[in-house]
């Protein structure tokens, strides 16, 4: 630990990482690695959790969340986006482009398609078979199950030791129309203070918005822990804060600014993606339970 650049995100994202490396490794800016590394997983429609491909909400529609920060602490966001293969690059754009930090739904779609970004179907015919099948027990509840998520959460300590972080989503999967999740609010899905370090948050949302995870594993960096004690003792304060602590799960990653980096979940099966300059790994993250 404690070298730079580097690039870490939440599950098995080896392939985002890839195209952060390319930008980090010619000594490229944070913020430009986190936008190029979630991309990857926005415009694959094998990722079922993120973007193109991702599982729609109850009514069939692919609704996408996705926020940015920047060394400076300067923010942007989109909740509940439709139609728009690359949510991360409009939350960039309400970031650089207008005086507000998070544009929602309707209008963040026309602030999108006046920037210059193409309207699209993004639910694929695999999404909309499972949909279908869901439908005819149709169980309205989010359902976010343990093992097998795959949204990106994504901070980047470039060369000049600045940090970035990224996040995108298409959300809990058959959720309720209009539902907004962790991933696009700045301090639960994702945190960046460039002068201690950053983090990322997936699993239920829901439960990382109530303790304001990232933030706070922030904020226990600050306090002199490291990124995987940080990470630990949020998701210990997330087991006090809930009952069904067995029933769901949240994982969170961190980089300090000294390149250490960590993760760790409430149930076993998370793990994160690592690329610096002694190569690319998955790391399987420790968790409260196994
Ligand atoms: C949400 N945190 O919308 C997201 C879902 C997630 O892997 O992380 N899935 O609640």
């Amino acid at each position: 630990t404690g070298d730079k650049p580097l690039v870490i995100s939440t599950w098995n994202n080896i392939k985002a990482n890839d195209a952060a490396w390319s930008v980090l490794s010619q000594d490229g800016h944070a913020l430009d690695a986190v936008e190029a590394g979630v991309k990857i997983p926005e415009a694959d429609p094998a990722d079922r959790s993120v973007g193109y491909g991702g599982r729609p909400d109850r009514d069939g529609r692919v609704t996408l969340d996705a926020c940015i920060m920047n060394p400076e602490g300067d923010c942007g966001s989109v909740v509940f986006l439709e139609n728009i293969k690359h949510p991360i690059s409009v939350a960039r754009k309400v970031m650089e482009d207008t005086p507000h930090v998070m544009l929602a739904g309707e209008g963040a779609l026309k602030f999108a398609l006046e920037s210059g970004f193409k309207k699209e179907n993004l639910l694929t015919e695999a999404s909309e078979k499972e949909w279908k099948a869901w439908l005819k027990k149709a169980e309205y509840k989010p359902v976010i199950n343990i093992e097998n998520h795959d949204t990106i959460g994504m901070l980047a300590l470039d060369k000049a030791g600045d940090l970035a972080g990224a996040c995108t989503t298409s959300g809990a999967a058959y959720k309720m129309r209009g539902r907004v999740g962790d991933s696009p609010i700045i301090g639960a899905g994702l945190y960046v203070d460039n002068e201690v370090g950053g983090a990322a948050a997936t699993g239920l949302g829901e439960k990382v918005i109530k303790v304001v995870g990232s933030y706070l594993v922030v904020e226990l960096m600050r306090q002199g822990n490291t990124p995987t004690e940080a990470c630990r003792l949020a998701i210990e304060r997330i087991k006090s804060k809930n009952p069904d602590y067995r029933d769901f799960q949240v994982g969170f990653v961190a980089v300090n600014k000294n390149g250490e980096y960590g993760g760790y979940s409430l149930q076993k099966g998370f793990g994160f993606a690592l690329h610096n300059e002694e190569g690319k790994k998955y790391v399987k993250a420790d968790s409260l339970f196994s």
